[in-house]
């Protein structure tokens, strides 16, 4: 594969100025026509041919302003057409005709076929799956497409932007005309035919105009796409309200299809999406879903402004969009849900998924310099990383300003395909400052470290603070210069309020109110007239993307714990103890079982879990341990996953032990009733009453309370906490087994439901769930062309089970290596993503890592191997 470089990005010879497009479907195969009109871009050599990306398409004509092309003019392959001897000056148009095989695209990329349903996805390189183009995102253009289908087949057709025609052709076929008026490039292209269900609705934007909404599922299922509706009518009402954003076209349509390589797709006026993240109702769906429902339908609403009529002018600006449109809708759930429970989410999900990439091989900047596959670059890093990077411009330059500097980037480059640059210069012209350090963030890798050390002079009653920031070289390669870091902070006195404080600053830092802005290497900032020795609460709301290194008491944490007025940090100083006292306990010899908590974290844990002065949903963020992933990393060296499990394991049954009294109690008081209600208040007293059903469970090691709560559930959220305690802990009771055929037999009619079933199998940490997956690969049920269920089965072992993944043996990885050739041939994203769960191999003990690397070479060496199996798998070698 070829490396393209950020370097080498030059505008296109010739103007893409409209398309206009049919596409025939039929049983079988589709016909493509596209014209496209086309100008010589002033300045470009009268000379200069044209060149069009393609990738598997079979040319079937080319004509020129009417005339046929002579074939001495053009080369066509099925990956790129050249063509010669085009009009120096003046409009041109091109018509080329292409024959594709929807049925047979496995990739999932272009036009394909879930279940009879013509599809598209386009985003990144797609489009010239379906005809020649200049498929790269700064050829923007309107679009006026015609589909054809059969009527039977496709009653709706469905296009970007307005429907503007429709109507019957012969021999039951019909067709409709689509208009979509905003220039757009390719990636957000789309079309949809075939047999679905609507469900309508509209919503009036603040100006007044009437917007018609529509949800397609597929037959009998558009009841289960209410809340998603309801999510997106308040995506649309939250985007003017807080960003002064309306929506642009007459209609807004989402579809929902069972095969899709992620999680939806942000096309022009049509979103498609994956199901998973549309379909639900409580006997189905859990609570999580419900979120995870609410997150996507507002994320790709929102790339309608960030992403769609802004886009960006390559690829390297991904992170333009997406950490941008992460960021957007994080902040729209913290408004719609509760702040910092979403804040605790969201860091979690970062230190789980981007931190372990930043500190790996596959490393890479929030813009990266250069790729071989774009696909896998749709990343913790571009979208978590890019979206914490917005978040410290927006604590920088403050609220007012940041709104600012949105209205600017939105009033400049509307209808534009910008840059980093073009978006950080809205903020230094909003905010009069500068950001050029701040740019660093986009370039320099890794995480830095951000280390605190404290001095109390009691005599003087002056607290002392320093502050400094280093950064590791990875394999990244890139700069290592101080970067701006943002840190919040109080100084908690004993009262549980924040001490009014001036602080000197020496060093390169700004401070003001409660933010200190460290610019250099290092800074101490001084705080005189305390009353007292105050405890130091820093990094609030993780002010920064940083690993905190700040040697406390464990006094000071415990105090924090229970008097920081800023709930992040309340949890954060429980966390951390508890990560660091596992982390600690984990490195000791196997088999040395003295406990990983003290009896002091362990009250502290269970007093936080038993505050009813506090929201149940952040007491069970509370309970949650750290995972055992989370820990490996932490551990970072000669990391025993057995070890880990154990440490993580006896904590729990310690924890369900000395807090059974609490533990039962909140049971008692939040377990479900009989009502439904999705919102974030219900489902927080559900994870409250579940996470203590977990802990009893694992101190009585008896498996009645989640039999009990299994059968007698009224809903997916109780009755699936209550199977993966079952799975997990009890796995190979008779009980367990009956409640998990009992599941299936229920639940068997549904494919998302069933994807359940299988993660919760492939997730139980024991040895011989090798052996389980092993056979649930030869179910019926089990199939590698829809990636819902390979990422439930293959994708949930591989990254989800510590224990059977990393079996001393080399079996858990021999089998996953297997998998992902298979499933290369089929659908390289999804084996490209599978295959990154090998990147922290070196952190492994000797045994494992041998192993793992050595099923990394042999993958790597298979023949035939995907451009994008083979870029993960070589990237994590080094
Ligand atoms: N923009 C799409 C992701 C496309 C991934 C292409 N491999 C979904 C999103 O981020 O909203
Ligand atoms: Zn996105």
């Amino acid at each position: 594969g070829q490396t393209v470089r950020l370097v080498d990005y030059r505008p296109t010879d010739f103007v893409l100025l409209g398309v206009a497009m049919t596409l025939k479907l039929f049983e079988g195969r589709a016909e493509v026509l596209a014209r496209l009109s086309l100008e010589r871009r002033p300045g470009v050599s009268a000379n200069a041919p044209l060149h069009l990306d393609g990738d598997e398409l079979v040319l079937e004509s080319l004509v020129l302003d009417g005339a046929p092309l002579a074939p001495e003019t053009y080369e066509a392959t099925p990956d790129r057409l050249m063509v010669r001897g085009l009009p120096e000056s003046g409009r041109f148009e091109l018509a080329v005709e292409t024959r594709i095989a929807p049925e047979a695209n496995s990739k999932l990329m272009g036009l394909f076929r879930s279940n009879g349903i013509w599809c598209t996805q386009c985003e990144a390189e797609g489009f010239r799956r379906i005809t020649y183009f200049l498929d790269r995102p700064d050829v923007l253009a309107p679009y006026r497409v015609r589909i054809e289908a059969d009527k039977a087949a496709a009653p709706v057709l469905l296009g970007n932007g307005n429907p503007v025609d429709s109507g019957e052709l012969a021999d039951g076929r019909h067709y409709a005309v689509w208009d979509d008026p905003f220039n757009k490039p390719s990636y957000l292209f789309a079309v949809v035919a075939g047999d679905l269900d609507l469900l309508a609705d509209e919503f009036v934007t603040m100006s007044g105009r009437k917007v018609t909404l529509g949800i397609y599922t597929e037959k009998g299922r558009s009841e289960q796409a209410g809340y998603a509706m309801d999510a997106l009518k308040r995506s649309m009402a939250w985007d003017e309200r807080r960003f002064g954003r309306e929506y642009d076209l007459d209609v807004f349509n989402v579809v929902a299809i069972a095969d899709f390589n992620m999680g939806a797709m942000e096309n022009k006026g049509l979103n498609v999406f994956n199901h998973k993240y549309v379909l639900l109702d409580p006997d189905i769906a859990t609570d999580t879903d419900y979120a995870g429902v609410e997150t996507v339908i507002a994320h790709e609403y929102f790339h309608n402004w960030t992403g769609n009529r802004i886009t960006c002018r390559d690829w390297f600006q991904l992170c333009l969009k997406e950490g941008l449109t992460v960021f957007r809708d994080q902040e729209f759930s913290a408004d719609e849900r509760e702040r910092t429970v979403q804040r605790i989410g969201s860091v979690r999900r970062l230190k789980a998924h981007q931190f372990p990439e930043d500190q790996g091989p596959l490393q890479h900047p929030v813009r990266p310099a250069e790729y071989r596959e774009i696909n896998n670059f749709y990343t913790a890093t571009v979208y978590d990383k890019g979206a914490e990077l917005v978040r410290m411009i927006a604590t920088i330059v403050g609220p007012q300003d940041f709104r600012k500097g949105m209205d600017l980037y939105f009033e400049r480059h509307d209808g534009e395909a910008a840059t980093i640059e073009d978006f950080i210069t809205c903020f230094e012209d909003a905010a009069k400052t500068d950001l050029s350090q701040f740019a660093l963030w986009y370039a320099q890798a890794g995480t830095p470290t951000l280390t605190v050390t404290e001095s109390w002079d009691a005599k003087a009653r002056r607290h002392e603070v320093t502050l400094r920031q280093s950064l590791a070289r990875g394999t990244a390669g890139t700069g290592l210069e101080p970067m701006v870091l943002p840190v919040r902070f109080g100084l908690v006195g004993g009262n549980g309020e924040d001490s009014v404080a001036d602080g000197q600053v020496a060093g390169s830092a700004k401070l003001k109110d409660d933010l200190i802005v460290l610019t250099g290497r290092e800074a101490t900032i001084t705080f005189n007239d305390l009353p007292d020795r105050p405890y130091l609460s820093i990094l609030r709301d993780f002010s920064a993307p940083v690993t905190l290194d700040h040697e406390q008491s464990e006094a000071a944490r415990l105090a924090l714990a229970r008097l920081d007025p800023n709930l992040f940090n309340r949890w954060r100083a429980l966390d951390d103890l508890v990560a660091e006292a596992m982390t600690t306990a984990a490195k000791r010899a196997p088999g040395d079982t003295s406990p990983a908590l003290k009896p002091v974290v362990i009250e502290a844990l269970i007093a936080l879990a038993g505050d009813d002065g506090l929201d149940p949903a952040f007491r069970a963020q509370g309970l949650a341990l750290p995972g055992e992933s989370d820990i490996a990393r932490q551990i970072a060296e000669n990391v025993d996953p057995d070890r880990v499990h154990e440490v993580v394991d006896a904590a729990r049954a310690a924890i369900g032990t000395a807090g059974h009294a609490v533990l039962e109690r909140l049971r008692d008081e939040f377990a479900s009733s009989k009502e439904f209600s999705p919102d974030a208040a219900s489902a927080g007293r559900r994870a409250l009453s579940n996470a203590a059903l977990g802990y009893i469970s694992a101190a009585t090691r008896d498996p009645g309370p989640a039999i009990a709560q299994y059968q007698s559930a009224t809903n997916m959220t109780d009755r699936s906490a209550a199977l993966a305690i079952l799975a997990h802990r009890f796995p190979g009771d008779p009980q367990t087994e009956r409640a998990l055929d009992d599941f299936y037999r229920r639940y068997e009619a549904d494919d998302l439901v069933l994807d359940k079933w299988f993660t919760l199998q492939a997730t139980a940490p024991a040895h011989d769930t090798l052996e389980t997956v092993k056979r649930l690969a030869a179910h019926p049920r089990f199939t590698m062309r829809n990636p819902n269920r390979v990422r439930a089965l293959v994708g949930a072992f591989a990254a989800a089970n510590q224990v059977a993944f990393h079996r001393a043996d080399g079996a858990g990885y021999e089998w996953v290596a297997e998998k992902l050739v298979a499933l290369d041939g089929i659908n390289p994203q999804v084996s490209a993503r599978t295959a990154t769960t090998f990147r922290a191999w070196r952190s492994f003990e000797p045994g494992r890592r041998a192993k793992l690397e050595q099923t990394l070479r042999q993958v790597s060496e298979t023949k035939g191997l995907s451009k994008d199996l083979q870029d993960i798998v070589d990237r994590s070698l080094k």
